[in-house]
């Protein structure tokens, strides 16, 4: 951040004499307003680690912040080591690490390794019996780092209607296991975080890619629910990374250059679909995994936990917004500027790209699949809050916790049916585990492997899971308040 600049911001300056000081002196003005215990130094409360332990690779400082999103425009968060998104940890795959997290707050909270093979007890899920990162207090994550692609790390405390906590905050980060045998050819590699801030509760509907009249949708019931809908999260500021459309560095290009953008949506709550006008995306890996057949798409649906990877060939010089397709987030700032070198002009130009339906299955094949050992049903309903509640979630029938019905065998391979009886889109995730999409609404696909998928509303998805990570397992919604109304399971291995 240019200094100059940050110190236009009212009251900031009257503690930004050194940017440093920021964060100390902003902690204290939160706690003291919280009416917290005047607060001790960071690390005042915390044991130090044990002589024996070998220094940390990673130190993660969970603290609040402030982000300057644009000019003006300044947030205040929860994040790791004062930046959003946090620190890139950037490992080879089967590398043994050490992360050291510091919770310099008030609350517990939990790091998930999301797309990761690690035990229950690392994963940083309360529901797996993960232990908590003690509030102003430490604790450290050691595990492999498997399997390799683009994974990322992330707060997954609950927050039910705190929105600032959990997913609601900066707490989230890039991981990226670089396998030894990668045939990457690229000349630029960017990370690019998709965000909302500031959530607010509402009944407007945010997404409006949940419901397509041409989708198929299997589950859809003969008679609609008539119940009117709850309260849903809802954002007015957008941002790509820690910035909105326009107030950050562009993306510099050359023509015929290749970029390599790892996408990830960290938003709490919505879908986002990206497209970057006369430009094209060749989708290379979901979730982090090498898809079997790369294809070229002209937008990217992305889901919250999801990410993607695709290179973009650089031909059309000019100065463009890459950007969600819904014109208000965009106005609101998901989009970054990608100038061509030698092609400055004053306005950078957005078109809507030609309209494209997102779908999986062509980055699949048809070979068949191996018979599964066992099938295991998953029906999600909604229990409509009205306009002055919160919606609730079951599955099968029941809101978590469940009592062990969901069972696997150590090296069976199960057929896992989502059923979304429901007139949202649903990104499950599972932990710890990967899963391979078997089924879409009825069309058939082979060879690509997530760790989570969108289930269209009043869709049907199938997955095979082979059941090889024992321990406990989290099953979810990752849209953060369906999660936490009820919206999971536990996977237990007999
Ligand atoms: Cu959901």
């Amino acid at each position: 951040m240019n200094r100059r600049d940050f110190v236009r911001f009212g009251w900031a300056t009257v503690i930004a004499t050194g940017a440093d000081l920021l964060r100390p002196a902003f902690t204290q003005a939160l706690a003291l307003r919280q009416g917290a215990r005047p607060p001790q130094h960071p690390m005042a409360a915390t044991s130090e680690p044990k002589a024996a332990e070998r220094a940390a690779d990673f130190t993660l400082q969970i603290a609040p912040m402030l982000v300057e999103l644009a000019p003006q425009v300044v947030i205040s968060t929860t994040g790791y080591n004062n930046t959003v998104p946090g620190p890139l940890l950037r490992v080879r795959e089967g590398q043994s690490i050490a992360v050291e997290v510091v919770n310099d707050t008030d609350v517990p909270e939990y790091v998930h390794w999301h797309g990761l093979f690690v035990p229950s007890d690392t994963d940083g899920a309360e529901e797996e019996g993960t232990p908590a990162v003690p509030p102003q207090g430490r604790r450290r994550y050691e595990f492999v780092a498997k399997p390799a692609g683009s994974r990322w790390y992330h707060s997954h405390a609950m927050a039910m209607l705190d929105l600032h906590r959990g997913a609601y905050t900066g707490q989230f980060g890039f991981l990226l296991i670089d396998s030894a045998s990668d045939p990457g050819r690229y000349d630029q590699e960017v990370f690019l975080a998709l965000r909302d801030w500031q959530p607010y509760l509402t009944t407007m509907d945010q997404d409006d890619s949940s419901a397509d009249p041409n989708d198929p949708m299997p589950e859809k019931p003969a008679k609609p629910d008539s119940q009117p809908n709850g309260l849903e999260v809802g954002a007015p500021l957008y941002s790509i990374n820690d910035k909105m459309l326009g107030a950050g560095e562009p993306l510099r290009v050359q023509a015929g250059q290749r970029i390599l953008m790892h996408r990830l949506n960290a938003s709490a709550s919505q879908i986002h679909r990206i497209g970057l006008f006369g430009h094209h995306f060749r989708v290379i890996a979901l979730d982090g995994n090498p898809v079997p057949m790369p294809q070229t798409v002209d937008v990217i649906e992305i889901a919250p936990g999801e990410r993607v990877d695709a290179i973009m060939e650089m031909n059309l010089p000019g100065v463009w917004i890459l950007g969600e397709l819904r014109d208000a987030a965009r106005q609101s700032g998901l989009g970054i500027v990608v100038e061509y070198a030698n092609h400055a002009q004053p306005r950078p130009q957005w078109l809507p790209p030609a309209k494209a339906r997102w779908d999986y299955s062509i980055f699949g094949t048809t070979a068949p699949h191996p018979p599964a050992d066992e099938t295991i049903d998953l029906v999600f309903e909604k229990v409509p809050g009205g306009p002055h509640g919160i919606n609730h979630w079951l599955v099968n029938g029941k809101e978590y916790p469940h009592e062990r019905e969901f069972m696997l065998r150590q090296g069976r391979r199960y057929r896992l049916v989502f059923h979304n009886r429901s007139d949202d889109a649903h990104p499950v995730h599972v932990h710890r585990h990967l899963f391979e999409l078997v089924e879409l609404n009825g069309k058939p696909t082979s060879g690509i492997k997530k760790d989570t998928v969108i289930v269209p509303a009043f869709g049907r998805v199938a997955v095979d899971m082979v059941a090889d990570q024992p321990g406990l397992t989290l099953f979810h919604c990752h849209i953060q308040q369906h999660m936490d109304f009820g919206f999971k399971a536990l996977f237990r291995y007999v």
